[in-house]
């Protein structure tokens, strides 16, 4: 039976602070912060865990192995003679964002009936462009079955970034689906991650059928203030599309089309005049999980969003007003918020049978306790901004990702 899985990064164990991502207003804010890895890490275990009790199903992606030797030595570097901006970008544990690992269509959308992940290439952030290759290396081994189809990165210069800038809109997870592809073009002098000519090979590669296929512009306004994203400012869930009004370059053109390609689609919009771009960036209104559970639509959200006055505001009116979303979920992922993270980054959906995964990629509350024990034991408790060239640092961080991948029986990921 099909039904959707988040696959969630599991946060590693170098989870740093280094102010990486230009026009991510909150990695730049907290740049040079002391970060806890151990605590960022069971803060993401514990979402995982809300998951479960949602009787949602939940998978993992464990970190890439850091600091990446082979990217630096194709650099001709290594870390200990790197400068410091190479160091940080070869330390960071940005993989766990795995939103952005991939693009996914699900087997009923696909000319071939099987469900197909491309491996985004990031191109934008150096820290960022070299993760594709330990990414495509965990696809291939969770989704080797052959009703799956795992592709390559888009080539260079088209930036793709994946699931952030994708959604998907059906009538239940196992028909199909409307995909919305959205790319940028700049704002505000920050770049657009995602570019059209990436979204549309991707399309073609994954066999999606052009009349239930849309391409659209997010808006400059959103990049300007920070969206660098589009799963910043709008997600979407079977019917439901949630969205701000001032995430699309044309908004109405674009309710229009999707309205018109799916009549039955409800799209919730929440209006600048009661919660600000601002306000909604900062909170990260729209980068809680849009996910089915048996009280209806549920949004997970980070606490940053109950603790935002105008959204908690505009959340409970939408609730006791029956909207369309019917239940609100509060999860702590702060460690992950301040680099700019929230709780929709964290995760990679995919709808498939679960029986044709590979089960060392999915878990259940045992396992989870399993991994947070390799975690409490091994993860540093403390990162702080001079300590990214200390040895021993770099020698507790691989160590670390070695005793989980041990645990979960995946040691030929080691290298890769
Ligand atoms: O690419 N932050 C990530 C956050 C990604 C969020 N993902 C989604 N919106 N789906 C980024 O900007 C910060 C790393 C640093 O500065 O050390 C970082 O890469």
């Amino acid at each position: 039976m099909l039904r959707e899985i988040n696959f969630d990064g599991l946060i590693g164990p170098s989870h740093n602070y280094a102010g990486l991502s230009p026009g991510n207003l909150a990695a730049t804010r907290n740049a040079g912060a002391t970060a806890h890895p151990r605590a960022a890490a069971l803060q993401g275990i514990a979402k995982m865990r809300a998951n479960l009790a949602l009787g949602l199903a939940q998978g993992i992606l464990p970190p890439h192995p850091r600091p990446d030797h082979p990217w630096l030595a194709s650099l001709s570097t290594n870390y200990a003679g790197a400068a410091p901006h190479l160091r940080a970008q070869a330390l960071s544990a940005s993989a766990m964002w795995a939103a952005n690992a991939a693009t996914v269509s699900p087997a009923p959308d696909t000319r071939d009936g099987r469900c197909h992940l491309t491996v985004a290439n990031l191109v934008t952030m150096p820290h960022r462009s070299h993760e594709w290759p330990a990414t495509l290396a965990q696809l291939r081994l969770a989704f080797a079955d052959p009703t799956f189809a795992v592709h390559g990165p888009v080539p260079a210069p088209f930036g793709d970034e994946g699931a952030a800038n994708h959604m998907r809109l059906c009538a239940g997870h196992d028909a199909p689906g409307l995909e919305i592809f959205v790319y940028g073009r700049s704002g505000g002098g920050f770049p657009a991650r995602q570019h059209r000519t990436a979204s549309e090979a991707i399309a073609r590669a994954h066999g999606l059928d052009p009349a239930r296929t849309l391409f659209v512009e997010q808006s400059e306004d959103a990049i300007a203030a920070g969206a660098f994203h589009n799963d910043v400012v709008a997600v979407a869930n079977e019917r439901v599309l949630f969205t701000h009004e001032q995430a699309f370059a044309d908004p109405a053109g674009t309710y229009a089309q999707v309205r018109a390609a799916m009549p039955e689609v409800e799209i919730v919009e929440v209006p600048a005049a009661a919660v600000s771009l601002a306000e909604a960036i900062s909170s990260y209104l729209f980068n809680a999980q849009l996910v089915s559970t048996a009280d209806g639509p549920t949004l997970i959200l980070p606490g940053e969003a109950r603790a935002t006055l105008s959204v908690w505001r505009w959340l409970q009116d939408h609730v006791a007003g029956n909207g369309p979303i019917r239940r609100l979920e509060v999860v702590d992922v702060r460690e992950s918020m301040a680099n700019g993270g929230g709780p929709a980054c964290l995760r990679l959906r995919v709808v498939a049978d679960p029986a044709t995964i590979d089960p060392r990629f999915l878990v259940d509350d045992a396992r989870l306790d399993r991994i947070a024990s390799v975690v409490e034991r091994h993860w540093p408790e403390r990162i702080a901004a001079d300590a990214i060239g200390d040895p021993a640092l770099v020698t507790q961080v691989e160590g670390a990702r070695v005793a989980l991948l041990e645990m979960l029986d995946l040691v030929e990921l080691i290298d890769s």
